[in-house]
């Protein structure tokens, strides 16, 4: 039997709640590409869970049949954490907007992805807050006006692909909701790939951005080259800074230890890998 055929049908892991998002909205596509490649890895639903924060993109775990935490804005990777270090056989995926992720959140990020947390973080991207109806992100582009900002935001945009590989993740790359064939197949790289996998997704929100769209999106991306080398540090920052066009694909890939890891070698480890005990740093000290 070949490996499609062992693979269970996408719809063991749509829960029956439906998406509450507008029509239109990309966290659909997202959403697709989220049950398509749970389906290719086959993991039993009971085996993954998803953990969001706050914000339209937020409501992801109720909308699949794994184990699932609707957690606090900017929070996500506090809980990630708790719940990667206890639940140690889990697939975790973490999930949510731009300003989750990289406003209240991005003092998180920064440390998840510097300790390598063995978690698949799918970012969906629209550079707006949709959930509190349209205010500026971290991704906005500068001069990006709102009910908030009539005359433009004054700050630049982040770049969250080198935030990410600058802080230390060791998978690192972008996807377009309107693309859900290859966006499958990069979370399933990223799934597989042993540490912190960061995605960031550009999922348009047609209710409030009216800037950053499908159409818009499809004109500025393109694939990265072939030659591509995502082991080259350098390389991938300077095509993750390239604005014309935005490169999709894994940008940055590497082996290095990761957060279970590191657990387990402090566990089993001889006494030297062992953090001491704070009694016996004391003795030292008398
Ligand atoms: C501590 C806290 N601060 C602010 C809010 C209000 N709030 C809820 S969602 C959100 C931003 C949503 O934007 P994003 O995270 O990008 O997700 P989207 O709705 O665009 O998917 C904000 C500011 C909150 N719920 N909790
Ligand atoms: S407001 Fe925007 S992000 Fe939220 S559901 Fe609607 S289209 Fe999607």
């Amino acid at each position: 039997m070949s490996a499609e055929n062992t693979s269970p049908p996408t719809e063991d892991y749509r829960s029956q709640e439906r998406p509450t998002w507008c029509p239109g909205c990309g966290d659909f596509g997202v959403l697709s590409a989220v049950h398509g490649a749970l389906s290719q890895l086959a993991i039993p639903p009971e085996k993954v869970v998803a953990i969001s924060g706050i914000g339209c993109s937020s409501r992801f775990p109720f909308f699949l049949s794994t184990y699932g935490i609707h957690g606090l804005h900017g929070r996500t990777m506090p809980i990630t954490t708790g719940v990667r270090a206890a639940g140690r056989d889990l697939h975790v995926f973490t999930v949510g907007g731009d300003g989750d992720a990289f406003a209240i959140g991005g003092g998180h990020l920064l440390h998840a992805a510097r300790r390598n947390l063995d978690i698949t973080y799918l970012v969906m991207d629209n550079s707006v807050y949709g959930l509190t109806k349209g205010q500026a992100s971290p991704t906005s582009a500068l001069g990006y006006a709102t009910k908030t900002s009539p005359t433009g935001t004054t700050d630049i945009p982040l770049n969250p692909l080198m935030l990410a590989m600058v802080a230390g993740a060791s998978f690192v790359g972008r996807a377009f909701s309107g693309r859900p064939k290859e966006l499958t197949r990069m979370i399933v790289e990223a799934a597989r790939h042993p540490g912190f996998a960061l995605i960031d997704i550009f999922s348009p929100c047609p209710t409030f951005n009216k800037v950053n769209t499908f159409k818009s999106y499809r004109e500025e991306v393109a694939d990265l080259p072939e030659d591509h080398d995502p082991t080259d540090l350098m390389q991938a920052m300077n095509r993750a800074a390239c604005e014309s066009p935005r490169y999709l694909g894994v940008l940055y890939r590497i082996q290095r230890p990761t957060f279970l890891q590191q657990l387990e070698r402090l566990k089993t480890g001889t006494e030297a890998d062992r953090p001491r005990l704070m009694e016996d740093l004391f003795d030292e000290m008398r």
